[in-house]
């Protein structure tokens, strides 16, 4: 449901200019914000699709518990078998300005 919030020119796919302001609400530096979108675009596309954004919103929940992005850690929150239990993250959708 996140996914078509964050589309806002609903093209299926979320690029950067989508992503920043979405992903802002998540409280997260951009630093941190940064290093997850070069974790998720596999494909390195410049755009997140469905499956990558998924994979996003999995590791915002990882930074957010204050656990550091390891390339370990990170293989394990997308591909480990704890995987799917990785809530979604809380985002302050009131954050979100509706221009
Ligand atoms: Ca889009
Ligand atoms: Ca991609």
């Amino acid at each position: 449901m996140y996914f078509k919030i964050a589309d806002s020119n609903k093209d299926g796919r979320i690029n950067g200019v989508e992503a920043v302001p979405f992903f802002q609400t998540t409280g997260l530096p951009k630093a941190i914000l940064a290093k997850i979108w070069s974790y998720v675009d596999v494909n390195g596309n410049g755009y997140l699709n469905r499956s990558e954004f998924n994979n996003y919103l999995k590791l915002v929940t990882v930074a957010q518990s204050k656990r550091e992005l390891t390339p370990d850690i990170v293989k394990a929150a997308l591909y480990g078998p704890a995987s799917p239990k990785i809530p979604v993250p809380q985002i302050d959708l009131e954050a979100l300005a509706v221009p």
